[in-house]
């Protein structure tokens, strides 16, 4: 009785059709803003326009709604029929398919291009293969059931000429339903098992070039092996001062480490770039590569990848010469966290080197200077030590 009741008050119509209302209205902002170049960001006043536009159509049609009502109800006191509410849920239904389906449509034809850009790394074609495959299957299942659901709601609604079919149970139906879907999923894990197999790659840990990326609040730091190609060793303890990543200076492979400020990557090459964050959690995202990763405060991880397009090369595809690839931060980590964001930039292994050659050593004169104090601190701390010891 509760469901007919809900099924047959006016308010459903009214909700269905202020939904679609607030959908197109939305995209009739963004459509709008998008369209003025000269304005990049969102533009607030036409999108509060809008809005107000919303709420506008709304009022209308709650007041609509009660004109309706109270004509039915002056119908049923001069003991007439009054509006048949079933049929204009029936038909509000068919409507919402139509335009459902349009915006829908209108959706993936028009947003659909903003949601992956092309992917610009060896893997990233493959979980781009993933995503599209389960995106059709879903898409196909989609329509189907929406088109059944929206067509059974105006086909069957009541009607008093004739009697509901009573149907308790049906094994041919709950198996039908039970075994598709448990086959489609079991294909599509599979799938996806075998591809993040194949991104993590875990037989061949090692990448042509070790690169580590530290984040902490609101930036990301990058050190970059010197000529020898070997990271020094780090250790949290020694953070401090100049050393803002506790580089162990014991390690003498720590000596030629560069620090950089833009993340350069050679094209076609592994990359191996090892992850840590100092204070809180942080994630590394690089949408082009298909990257992300989780920078988690003591505990080190890392992620292997190979770059196949240069910046040049996407400034010309997508044909913007100001075209950079970035990379986020993909976790709230603060206040500032929109900030924390760097350049990359793919190049060719000619322009690597070049740049490589021209970046500044991590340890520098200041650091050089203060090591040296806590080198000598310790070593006036050690001799008062022992003269104290001797004293006694
Ligand atoms: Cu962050």
């Amino acid at each position: 009785m509760a469901f007919k009741r809900l099924i047959t008050s006016k308010k459903i119509p009214a909700f269905f059709a202020a939904f679609m209302l607030l959908g197109t209205n939305l995209l009739m902002a963004q459509t709008a803003t998008a369209a003025d170049p000269a304005k990049p960001g969102v533009d607030w006043l036409n999108v509060s326009y809008y809005v107000l536009l919303f709420l506008l159509l709304a009022v209308s049609i709650a007041i609509a709604g009660k004109i309706l009502k109270v004509y039915d109800l002056t119908q049923q006191i001069q003991g007439k029929k009054g509006i048949n509410w079933n049929n204009v849920m029936g038909v509000v239904c068919i409507l919402f398919l139509i335009v459902g389906g349009i915006g829908a449509w209108w959706e993936f034809a028009v947003q659909g291009a903003m949601s992956l850009p092309e992917a610009a790394s060896k893997h990233g074609v493959k979980i781009d293969d993933m995503f599209w495959t389960t995106t059709v299957i879903t898409f196909i299942v989609f329509v189907i059931t929406q088109v059944l659901l929206f067509t059974f709601l105006f086909r069957y609604r009541h009607s008093e000429k004739r009697r509901a079919y009573f149907l308790p149970h049906n094994n041919t139906i709950e198996k039908v339903w039970t075994i598709i879907p448990a086959i489609v999923l079991t294909v599509l894990v599979i799938f996806g098992f075998f591809t993040w197999q194949e991104v993590e790659n875990t037989t061949n840990t090692k990448g042509d070039i070790n690169i580590d990326i530290t984040g902490h609040q609101f930036a990301w730091y990058l050190r970059y092996p010197g000529p020898d190609g070997i990271l020094g060793k780090k250790n949290f303890r020694l953070i401090g001062g100049s050393n803002a990543l506790g580089i162990d200076y014991t390690d003498k492979n720590s000596f030629d480490d560069l620090s950089a400020d833009t993340l350069v990557l050679p094209v076609n090459k592994s990359i191996r770039i090892n992850i840590f964050a100092q204070d809180v959690i942080h994630s590394v995202y690089m949408p082009h590569f298909r990257v992300q990763q989780n920078a988690v405060p003591g505990l080190p991880t890392f992620f292997k990848f190979t770059p196949t397009i240069t910046t040049a090369e996407m400034q010309r595809k997508v044909e913007d010469p100001k075209f950079e690839y970035l990379l986020y931060c993909n976790k709230i980590c603060g206040g500032s966290h929109y900030n924390m964001q760097k350049v990359v930039r793919v190049v060719t292994q000619g322009e690597y080197n070049q740049w490589i050659a021209k970046q500044k050593p991590y340890l520098t004169y200041q650091l050089r200077q203060e090591l040296k104090l806590a080198a000598a601190a310790d070593q006036k701390k050690s001799i008062s030590q022992n003269t104290l010891a001797l004293n006694n």
